[in-house]
């Protein structure tokens, strides 16, 4: 007989599905981003386990308060986004890093499965471990998936209404048309029964967001300049982050911060078979993170064919939920 200390883990094991492999493949999208113009990183590349510890760090700084914001917004706001959206959904989570922000939610929702979707697959498998340990009596499901292109459910995902679950405002990463997409994209996957519940950050003073994307300690540039190192790891690149510096501002004409990462001195990059120089002074354009308005968020779920947008905000209007029905 095996005892239940041992057995219960065990039971509580979430399965974890990896589909990176059938989306984009890393190398030939990194390569052909180094090679334009404008050289540029996609944003998703800076997620690697250590690029996944310093966001979890970023969170944490007094100069960045969107994840501190959209979590006083759902706690204020749970009970009644909870009975709009009714009990024993599939709670889809897109981009769930460490599953925190969904967890909060299990109480609530009772979801009949939980799906936890992102691009950092060890990071994700560590952390859904965790999460079925603490709650053994949900069903709990990780993909290790990047989803900015298509959405690919497995047979695995249960049945039910969905929803679909985008936090953190990584909607922002997308540029308007790409974002509507998206959107689109998620639509679908909510059938004509389900609910997307979005958090957006929105249009601030100018200093705020240069400071929450430039802060003093330095913890963004080294998130900004550790996608470096993963770009290396993945394309066999031989860039050296001694090189480069972190550049961050809000660019207002866009409505959107961006990230760049700038060559300190004249510098050649090699990767098998190809090499790219850059002059002193030149950028990679590593992020955009657009910041919207509350009509504009309405706009673009209406656009993307939700009915009904409900829009929470804290008192300040620094960050918007959005839940949408299908
Ligand atoms: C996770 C994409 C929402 O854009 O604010 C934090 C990432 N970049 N600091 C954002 C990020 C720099 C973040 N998102």
């Amino acid at each position: 007989m095996v005892p239940d200390e041992i057995l219960a883990p065990l039971r509580a094991a979430p399965q974890f599905i990896d589909l990176r492999a059938v989306t984009v493949d890393p190398r030939a999208e990194l390569a052909e981003a180094l090679l334009e113009p404008h050289a540029s990183i996609p944003p998703k590349y800076f997620y690697d386990p250590l690029g996944s510890r310093l966001f979890e760090a970023i969170c944490e700084l007094p100069e960045y308060p969107l994840m501190r914001t959209e979590r006083a917004i759902v706690d204020a706001y749970v009970h009644e986004i909870a009975a709009r959206i009714g009990p024993g959904g599939v709670l889809i989570d897109l981009g769930a890093g460490n599953c925190e922000k969904a967890e909060r939610l299990f109480g609530w929702l009772a979801p009949t499965q939980y799906v936890a979707i992102d691009i950092a697959a060890e990071f994700l498998r560590d952390r859904i471990n965790v999460l079925a340990q603490r709650n053994p009596q949900h069903s709990i499901l990780g993909i290790a998936q990047d989803f900015t292109q298509t959405i690919e459910l497995p047979e695995e995902v249960a049945d039910g209404a969905r929803v679909v679950f985008y936090p953190g405002s990584s909607i922002g990463n997308f540029a308007p048309d790409q974002a509507l997409a998206f959107l689109q994209r998620t639509r679908a996957v909510c059938g004509d029964d389900g609910h997307l519940l979005l958090g957006v950050d929105l249009v601030k003073d100018k200093r705020l967001l240069d400071l929450a994307y430039d802060d003093p300690l330095g913890i963004t540039a080294a998130f900004n300049l550790n996608v470096l190192r993963n770009v290396n790891a993945l394309l066999g690149s031989d860039f050296d982050v001694a090189d480069w510096c972190h550049v961050a501002f809000f660019n207002p004409e866009h409505s959107r911060v961006e990230m760049h990462v700038e060559a300190r001195r004249d510098v050649t990059v090699r990767w098998p078979g190809i090499e790219r120089s850059f002059a002193a002074g030149d950028r990679i354009h590593t992020e955009n993170s657009y910041k919207f308005t509350p009509d504009g968020v309405r706009q673009m779920l209406t656009r993307a064919g939700y009915r009904s947008v409900q829009l929470y905000t804290d008192d300040r209007c620094g960050f918007a939920v959005a839940l949408a029905a299908a």
